[in-house]
């Protein structure tokens, strides 16, 4: 299903309207000054940077709360338009690396995706799991909900008319979980989603969750993969910089593990690399953080198979 599977093509996409703090909104730009573009270069993609895209300013004003929903317009509008960037790379065979900003922007990356590829999966990986609907959430952040919308759960919003829910419980699978609210875990048990929690990780290893999480959503390996990682699934020892960081996370290598296991599939289609937030945790930890946002990608995209 990949007619020209050699191209990768970078959509920076320095958004932070989906959550409060500064500085998520740096985080692609961080990452490709990193050498991002290179280093894929220098594993054989042909690389395509389709730059930073502007996207307009966040403006309270204008855009008030739609129930507890924070700049509700805002991050549908940025969502509809990185939605037909990404699609637009998936049509021409190309492989989309969307850096973030908040994970929010998935709500764009996905439908873009499933535009392409309507029997893609999604595995997700996030101490979070962002499925939160305007009625279970708390915080108001669009960046908690995306899985939602995606799904078609919650009620409907004029406001994000433009999200197909294409997405089909069945199709999507966590792994990292370890702070997820009491609707969350609601929704999540009411919808048969399969979740692999911290408490899975530890009690079968990383090798036989991810065989477990790739057999439910694509159990003949014959589906196109988007892996959306949110970087705050690793453990804030290893990515301290981010905006919510969990303890209790993944390491180092279980992190990579789940991008090279993926990439061995061959049927990654799309990758997301989001939550990386530059503003946050000392000097140093910003660049292992931004280090490690980089690895993750080559993983994804081969680097570590011998
Ligand atoms: N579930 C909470 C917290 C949260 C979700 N995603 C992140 N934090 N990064 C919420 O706000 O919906
Ligand atoms: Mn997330
Ligand atoms: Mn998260």
């Amino acid at each position: 299903f990949l007619p020209n599977p050699k191209t990768v093509a970078i959509v920076g996409c320095p958004f932070r309207g989906g959550q409060a703090k500064l500085g998520v909104d740096h985080g692609p730009i961080h990452l490709v000054e990193a050498g991002l573009p290179q280093q894929l270069e220098g594993l054989g993609w042909k690389v395509e940077f389709d730059g930073h895209h502007q996207f307009q300013k966040i403006d309270t004003e204008n855009d008030p709360p739609i129930g507890k929903l924070k700049n509700p317009r805002l991050v549908s509008r940025v969502c509809e338009a990185v939605a037909k960037v990404v699609g637009g790379h998936a049509k021409k065979g190309q492989l989309p690396l969307t850096l973030g900003g908040d994970h929010s922007l998935a709500m764009g990356t996905i439908s873009g995706t499933l535009e392409q590829y309507p029997d893609a999966c999604v595995i997700w990986v996030d101490a979070h799991a962002d499925i939160n609907t305007a009625e279970t959430t708390d915080s108001g952040n669009i960046h908690g909900m995306p899985v939602s919308f995606l799904l078609g759960l919650g009620p409907k919003i004029p406001e994000f008319g433009w999200v197909q829910p294409r997405l089909d419980p069945s199709r999507i699978v966590y792994i990292g979980l370890r702070d997820v609210d009491a609707g969350e875990k609601r929704i999540l048990r009411e919808q048969g989603i399969r979740a692999f929690s911290m408490h899975e990780v530890d009690k079968h290893g990383i090798g036989r969750v991810v065989e477990m999480a790739l057999d439910h959503v694509n159990p003949r390996r014959d589906r196109p993969v988007h892996l959306s990682f949110d970087v705050d699934a690793l453990d804030p020892s290893v990515a301290p910089s981010t905006g919510t960081p969990v303890r209790g996370g993944l390491t180092f290598r279980e992190g990579h593990y789940i991008c090279e296991a993926i990439y061995e599939t061959g049927c990654l289609v799309a990758l997301d690399i989001m939550e990386v937030n530059p503003s946050l945790a000392e000097p140093e930890e910003v660049k292992q953080t931004v280090a490690v946002g980089c690895s993750l990608a080559r993983s994804a995209l081969g680097e570590t198979l011998l």
